[in-house]
């Protein structure tokens, strides 16, 4: 765990030449920082235009603004200093390099500034997940997802649950102090059962909606499948609209798998182009398909492709697999004939059908998660657990047991905002984050 009393700064805006950078600096050090720097401590929360001074050479480094965020009212809730300089790799590299000289102040880990915030109960760990998440989005939806995360999100949800299930305890605890006297005791447990009973109704409604949740932050994947030579990678390429893989006559081009991430009407889809298969004696084509059989196999679509050229039927499209028929070009057209999409990935002919039925497809795969509230599979095991033990206290007879096992289920769902013992799973979560967040 990092030690919280040394002053953290990194850069927190993206790498690379920009119009402006900002630096960010938290922990007790801030104040001397903006001190030795900029000469004074501005007014807080307000921005201060100033000349930022090397303290070791004196050589004037740059001039920005600088703000001042006292503690307890900042991101960290620690003192926080932020500057906003010119974004030319100089200009930042001369900031952190005389940050750097200045004692008790480090370079600051990936997701240190999110942990601290944790630490300091700015943010639960549902919040800090969806932070990480926000700052991933490459689409709409999931930036939608993720700003539901924050604002909310299971967290919220799961510690409201573990206040109910706090007073069954209470009721539970109390039968034990009243075991002697028969009637009470029972009076107890009748109280404590419904309200179990509902949370285990309410828990289970949560988790069966599906794990549309966490598929939205990893993307729904199509896969691209079929015999050789027949114009995935040439339907890949048009589709990525740049030459991601390589197109050749010869039938067993593509060996390693390729994506290219889409973004289909605000909603992610992974499309992933496979070696086409054929019976083959060659060692490395035959670990090529059997990856893109795996591959297809764990797919939500397979895009089955095959050559208008050729004889032979096309499999009809079905649920999970979709029948395309490439190479309209040479045969004429091949009107679309029922349950197949004609295409050709040389003139695009086809393909912009196929994109908005695609598209369609990607709205109602995705549509429970506009209220899915579980988006990571650690949520989804906490409750998995907490309803587990809640069905054991159901059936256990002694009321020590049934106390142990709601103990149990209130741990987990107290692990979800991170109220209780989740010290195993901080260092995960926040390794995700860049540095600077
Ligand atoms: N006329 C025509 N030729 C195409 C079309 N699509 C692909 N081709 C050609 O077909 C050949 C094979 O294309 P690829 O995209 O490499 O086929 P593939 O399915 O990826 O093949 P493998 O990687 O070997 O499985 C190349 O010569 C392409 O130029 C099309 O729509 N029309
Ligand atoms: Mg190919």
């Amino acid at each position: 765990m990092p030690e919280s009393s040394s002053t953290i700064y990194a850069l927190a805006s993206g790498t690379g030449l920009a119009g402006i950078a900002v630096v960010r600096v938290s922990g007790p050090r801030s104040s001397d920082v903006l001190i030795t720097l900029a000469g004074k401590l501005p007014v807080p929360r307000r921005a201060t235009f100033v000349v930022l001074r090397d303290p070791a050479s004196s050589e004037d480094l740059d001039q920005g603004l600088v703000l001042w965020f006292p503690a307890p009212g900042s991101f960290t809730g620690e003192d926080v200093a932020e500057f906003h300089i010119h974004g030319g790799r100089a200009s930042v590299s001369g900031l952190l390099q005389a940050l750097g000289k200045i004692e008790g102040c480090r370079i600051a880990e990936p997701g240190e500034f999110s942990r601290r915030a944790f630490e300091s109960g700015k943010l639960d760990l549902v919040e800090a997940e969806a932070l990480a998440d926000l700052i991933a989005a490459d689409t709409a939806a999931q930036r939608r997802q993720a700003l539901r995360g924050l604002s909310a999100g299971i967290g919220l949800v799961a510690d409201a649950w573990r206040a109910d299930l706090i007073r069954a305890m209470s009721f539970v605890e109390a039968e034990i102090d009243f075991s002697d006297e028969g009637d009470v005791g029972d009076g107890l447990w009748r109280r404590a059962e419904p309200i179990i009973v509902r949370l285990i109704d309410d828990i289970e409604a949560l988790l069966t909606k599906g794990r549309s949740g966490e598929r939205l932050r990893e993307g729904a994947v199509v896969v691209l499948s079929g015999p050789p030579n027949v114009g995935k990678s040439s339907f890949l390429n048009r589709v990525a609209g740049r030459d991601v893989a390589i197109v050749s006559a010869y039938a067993g081009t593509t060996r390693d798998m390729l994506e290219v991430h889409l973004d289909l009407g605000g909603y992610p889809v992974t499309m992933i182009d496979t070696a086409g298969i054929r019976e083959t004696n060659d060692p490395i084509e035959q670990e090529a398909l059997a990856r893109a059989r795996k591959r297809s196999e764990n797919a939500d679509l397979v895009l089955w492709f095959s050559d208008a050229g050729e004889s032979g039927i096309s499999p009809t499209s079905s649920d999970r697999m979709w029948s395309v028929v490439n190479k309209i070009d040479l045969s004429g057209s091949l009107d679309s004939e029922d349950g197949v999409y004609p295409v050709s990935a040389k003139t695009g002919a086809g393909i912009d059908r196929l994109l908005s039925d695609l598209g369609e497809w990607a709205k109602t795969a995705f549509a429970p998660s506009e209220s899915a509230l579980v988006t990571r599979e650690r949520h989804r095991l906490c409750l998995g657990s907490a309803v587990d033990a809640l069905r054991r206290a159901l059936l256990a007879k002694e009321p020590e047991l049934r106390a142990e096992e709601l103990r149990l289920s209130a741990r987990e769902l107290g692990r979800i905002s991170g109220r209780v013992d989740v010290e195993d799973v901080l260092g995960g979560i926040f390794s995700e984050f860049c540095v600077g967040k």
